[in-house]
């Protein structure tokens, strides 16, 4: 089937460094995307799929959770979106000689790349106890032995069910409701690992934990903060809007260890400008921070306002009206110390006046975030610290302001929405009682790192995943993988091989399912499913592609299929018809209708062209159900990050040719790179100090305070113009080095993005 070579596992042989680049996107952007679905899926296939992407009557782009407008353009993806889509409807195939040919302990010394570039899963695989190979085994056999394995646990809370942000709302419901009558709330989620800190940081503030904006609130905009976000790579689409924003006046502001493509310059692919031209140049000022720096900013601007004499520097009115905790949160950010506040963000007074400048000119503020907020240990008071600023002057709630956490995966929000969540609220398990007439299990589960911990320490025997790479997106590699192997089974339910299929538990599954953008046809006909994006709006995603192979069950098929295997007659939980919500997924948004608030009607509503918004009580009235009943102004103790002597903080970040584990190619353009991924970037200025030069080989090695040494070999040093200090590598190779332990306060994120290493000579 395939069109190429397969591809060979060369490592980083060729690896070339050169300039970064400060525009991203425009006609390289296009031609790149095209060459890469060409060399997948061929010409035709191509045309016919790119079509689709994001229109209202085709399927969401698995790429990104951002928005699309209400006016679609005739080609609403991007370059990325592009290659996220190529790589699912690829016509390359994985079969069982290809199992055959590869023991599993092959596949575990191969590339992320090399695995994801085999192609697509097309039917049921096994791994047997003591076997080498995986085999063909029948859809009922493999939940045959999920089931006996299921079954035979001490507690179901030996049982693990994990969710990547690519699953539909229909198949998460079904997926946390099979769960639940199982018995367990253990259902750890890529959430855990992404933007959990903002839900904490927003649930406590301000009562939902999602982001209060709307497409237009970003065109109406006039200041928009862009903090730890790299939209270029990671939100391409987000740039249309902030060129949008522009031209009706907004300014804006990058905050950011590095000098991101995107964020510099952009060169809009569907105006001819674009195309021509030098593009526009976005960020406005741009505030270089060292990581881990935001909540001195944040905290800084919050006492210039309350220092400041304009007049309307803060909104009065609006804070005794709508918000409790003001006097608390005075006294303490009065008392701020700016030499703290200096060191820890590598600012200097000047900027951040000149910053208070646009703040205090702007009458509409929204700020926008991704991981460079929340993988820190002080992630969640950092974004409580962004929630105090913008309700200052009054920012969330009205036109053209608000808080905008930018999701990652693509229904990442709505699997949230639809209970996948370790620690579910109890007015959403008395709804499903209700709605099921079961009892819920009631304790909190597993997140994805007590998960670890759990499978580590044998309590947690059985894995099952919904999607996603549990072995190489989690921290502490050699800690995770070790864990996962000490399982009694591990099943996975993939659309493409990785490496959570070669390190396996004693026995494992390799469940092939259907992707976004194939057809999806049950017994009462096609079936479309729903997903939510990063701004709460809920619509329909139809697949029309043939089915990669005539094996393939959807999400939902491989739910129902393994529910009806395992939850015993005996149980009361038989009562829900697993059938009926297989055969129709009208019936499972029936149910969601009846247990999740905001969806009544779902049905019809899913059904309007664009969708639907679900309500947020912030954003429609100022509505903020927290325990004041108010929106909450916080006290967040600012805690210098201090690194020792000789040492650097270093952030794992996305290349520009990877979606998490799977790595498309090995460039990352737009900052110079071709060819290879082992490579840490840091400032000229602290080689010299530190005594390294551009191009010489290091291994990165962690320190923590628990003493072990936690090692990642050969990296190529690039000189690059990162804030002092900061050293930046891609993951997943550097997974190794985040502590399992080393988490976020109360999200219990990993702190991917603040991990102190030292460069040995490789
Ligand atoms: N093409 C593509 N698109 C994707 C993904 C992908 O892998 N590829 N992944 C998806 C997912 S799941 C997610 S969550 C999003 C991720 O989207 P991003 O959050 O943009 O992804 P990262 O590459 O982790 O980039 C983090 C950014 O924050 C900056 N940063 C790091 N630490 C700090 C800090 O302490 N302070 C500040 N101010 N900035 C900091 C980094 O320099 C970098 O620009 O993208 C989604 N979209
Ligand atoms: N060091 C470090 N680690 C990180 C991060 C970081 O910035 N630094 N980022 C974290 C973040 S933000 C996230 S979200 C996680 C991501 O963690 P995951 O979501 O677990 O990982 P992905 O790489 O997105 O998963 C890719 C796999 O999903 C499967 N897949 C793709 N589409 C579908 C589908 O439609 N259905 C099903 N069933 N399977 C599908 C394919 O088999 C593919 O191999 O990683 C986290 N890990
Ligand atoms: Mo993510």
């Amino acid at each position: 089937m395939s069109r190429r070579a397969p591809v060979e596992d060369t490592g980083d042989e060729g690896l070339t460094v050169s300039a970064p680049k400060d525009t991203a996107a425009g006609i390289p952007g296009v031609t790149h995307a095209l060459r890469q679905s060409f060399d997948q899926m061929g010409a035709k296939r191509t045309a016919l799929t790119l079509l689709r992407v994001n229109q209202k009557q085709g399927f969401d782009c698995p790429g990104c959770a951002w928005p699309e407008g209400d006016k679609r353009h005739v080609a609403e993806f991007c370059e990325n979106g592009a290659k996220a889509v190529a790589e699912e409807a690829t016509t390359r195939r994985v079969t069982r000689e290809f199992f055959a040919r590869h023991t599993v302990a092959e596949l575990a010394e191969r590339s992320d790349h090399w695995l994801g570039q085999q192609g697509r899963l097309t039917e049921p695989m096994i791994k047997r106890a003591g076997a080498e190979h995986y085999e063909p085994v029948s859809w009922d056999e493999a939940f045959g032995l999920l089931a006996t394995e299921l079954n035979a646990l001490d507690s179901p809370d030996e049982a693990l069910f994990y969710t990547s942000g690519r699953t539909s709302n229909e198949a998460a419901f079904a997926y946390q409701l099979f769960a639940r009558a199982f018995g367990t709330n253990n259902l750890p989620d890529c959430s855990n690992m992404c933007h959990e800190s903002s839900g904490s940081a927003l649930n406590e503030t301000i009562g939902i934990g999602k982001g209060s904006v709307l497409l237009e609130d970003i065109h109406q905009a006039d200041l928009i903060f862009v903090v730890g976000q790299n939209p270029g790579t990671n939100h391409p689409r987000m740039l249309s809007a902030l060129e949008e924003a522009k031209r009706s006046g907004a300014r804006i502001i990058a905050v950011n260890p590095l000098p991101e493509a995107g964020l510099m310059r952009f060169k809009n692919p569907q105006r001819p400008s674009g195309i021509a031209g030098r593009g526009t140049s976005l960020a406005d000022r741009f505030l270089q921070i060292r990581l881990n720096g935001d909540l001195a900013l944040f905290q800084a601007l919050n006492r210039l306002l309350l220092e400041s004499e304009a007049p309307d520097a803060i909104d009065r009115e609006f804070l005794t009206a709508h918000t409790a905790g003001f006097e608390a949160f005075e006294r303490h950010v009065r008392a701020l110390d700016w030499d703290d506040v200096l060191e820890a963000t590598g600012l200097t007074r000047g900027e951040i006046a000149a910053t208070l400048g646009d703040v205090l000119a702007a009458d509409r503020i929204v700020v926008c975030w991704a991981m460079g907020l929340t993988q820190h240990r002080n992630a969640v008071p950092t974004i409580r610290e962004v929630v105090n600023f913008l309700l200052l002057r009054g920012n969330i709630g009205r036109p053209g302001a608000g808080v905008c956490p930018v999701r990652g995966h693509s229904n990442v929000q709505g699997d949230r929405t639809m209970g996948i969540f370790e620690r579910p609220p109890a007015a959403f398990l008395d709804a499903l009682a209700k709605e099921f007439g079961f009892e819920p299990p009631r304790e909190h589960g597993f997140d994805t790192v007590d998960a670890i911990r759990a499978m580590r320490d044998g309590r947690a025997k059985v894995f099952l995943g919904m999607g996603g790479n549990f072995v190489r997106a989690t921290p502490d590699s050699a800690v995770t993988e070790a864990a996962m192997r000490s399982c009694r089974l591990t099943a996975q339910v993939s659309t493409k091989l990785n490496r959570s299929h070669a390190v396996t538990g004693e026995q494992a599954l390799i469940l092939p399912t259907l992707g976004r953008t194939e057809r999806d046809t049950q017994a009462s006909g096609e079936q479309f499913v729903s997903v939510e994006d990063s701004m709460g709006m809920v619509h329909a995603s139809r697949g029309r592609l043939a089915p990669a192979s005539p094996q393939l069950k959807s999400e939902v098929a491989i739910v129902c299929g393994l529910a009806r295997a395992t939850l015993h007659a005996a149980l009361p939980a038989t009562e829900i018809d697993w059938d009926a919500m297989e055969r129709d997924y009208d019936v499972i948004r029936d149910h969601v209708s009846r247990v999740v608030p905001g969806f009544e009607a779902f049905n019809d509503r899913v059904r309007e062209p664009g969708g639907f918004t679900l309500p947020h009580g912030p954003r429609d009235d100022r509505r903020f159900a927290t325990d004041t009943g108010k929106a909450n102004l916080t006290v967040n103790t600012l805690d210098v990050l201090r690194v020792p002597e000789g040492r650097l903080l270093l952030q794992t970040v996305r290349s520009h040719d990877q979606y998490n584990t799977t790595i498309y190619g090995l460039d990352d353009r737009y900052r110079g790179v071709k060819a290879g991924r082992r490579v840490v970037f840091v400032h000229e200025d602290d080689l010299a100090e530190l005594g390294f030069a551009d191009g010489a080989m290091v291994d990165l090695v962690s320190e923590w305070s628990d003493g072990v040494e936690r090692r990642a070999p050969g990296f190529r040093i690039v000189a690059y113009p990162t804030a002092r200090g900061c050293a930046a590598a891609y993951f997943p190779e550097t997974n190794v080095l985040v502590p399992l332990d080393s988490t976020a306060e109360i999200s219990n994120t990993p702190t991917s993005k603040s991990i102190v290493i030292r460069l040995e000579p490789a």
